[in-house]
């Protein structure tokens, strides 16, 4: 760590004010450039204590810049972790509301709830996929708080890797039905392809994400509990919304989910 607590604490919380004030902020690395890994997920940390403190609830994981269109996208080369909370989730179909926001944009995912903990080290595809309760479509809506969503990794992850707002919804799929790898996604705006891929895309199988956060977990002396929502990460490029736009994803077998900018 090269950041003292009170750094720590005064970062979060200026990252927060962004986010309920609706505006954004430069970079943190700007004005603090020897902050290391430990104290990106230190500030991270220090926000999910905030939201806490304030009753908020953790509402599930997320995995991000998991596929090279994202990571091409954001020009970084790692994935990043981070966490929902309650007041994010939409309902399926649901508005939100762009006054909240910055500069949204949605991401076409595979969401996965888990049936049993997972711990890392050694997690893989495999410890995954026998502790799986079901995947669902689910978009994410992210909101950097930076200006221009410009970034690097360290400052994304302090900013909670861009959490903003999720919807999940479709049919809710055992995985031992399908092939997360060539299940294709179609994500619309107001009737018009706007995003395409296949599973496949997040690492070559999402359920690697998954494996991914379980060992960052466990580097750290945690797990991901059973019953949590995760999701994998965006299968293509983040694209812009404003207000007036619908937005919905359909998986190939698992339904579709959608929500409305207002
Ligand atoms: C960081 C969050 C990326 C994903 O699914 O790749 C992410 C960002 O691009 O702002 O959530
Ligand atoms: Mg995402």
């Amino acid at each position: 760590m090269k950041l003292d607590a009170p750094t720590i604490a005064g970062l979060a919380e200026h990252l927060e004010t962004c986010q309920l004030q609706v505006h954004d902020t430069p970079k943190i690395t700007d004005e603090h450039p020897h902050m290391d890994w430990d104290d990106a997920y230190a500030i991270q940390a220090e926000l999910l204590r905030r939201k806490r403190s304030r009753g908020l609830r953790l509402a599930g994981l997320k995995a991000g810049l998991t596929s090279f269109a994202k990571m091409r996208q954001m020009g970084v080369s790692t994935p990043v972790f981070g966490f929902m909370t309650d007041d994010y989730a939409v309902p399926d179909g649901g508005e939100c509301r762009m006054s909240e926001l910055i500069h949204p944009k949605v991401e076409p995912e595979i969401a996965f709830v888990t049936s049993r903990p997972l711990r890392g080290p050694g997690c893989h595809i495999g410890t995954v996929l026998a502790a799986i309760d079901f995947v669902i479509p689910g978009i994410e809506v992210i909101d950097s708080r930076y200006r221009d969503f410009k970034f690097d990794l360290k400052s994304v992850v302090a900013d909670n890797t861009s959490a903003a707002r999720f919807v999940i919804g479709g049919q809710p799929m055992s995985v031992a039905g399908i092939d997360l790898r060539t299940v294709g996604v179609v994500m619309e705006k107001n009737g018009e392809p706007v995003a395409f891929g296949a599973g496949a895309a997040v690492l070559g199988h999402p359920a690697a994400a998954i494996a991914m956060l379980a060992n960052h977990l466990g580097a750290r002396g945690e797990e991901i509990p059973a019953g949590t929502l995760i999701l994998s990460g965006g299968i293509t490029e983040a694209v812009a919304v404003k207000a007036g736009d619908n937005v919905s994803l359909r998986v190939q077998g698992m339904g579709s989910t959608g929500l409305r900018f207002v």
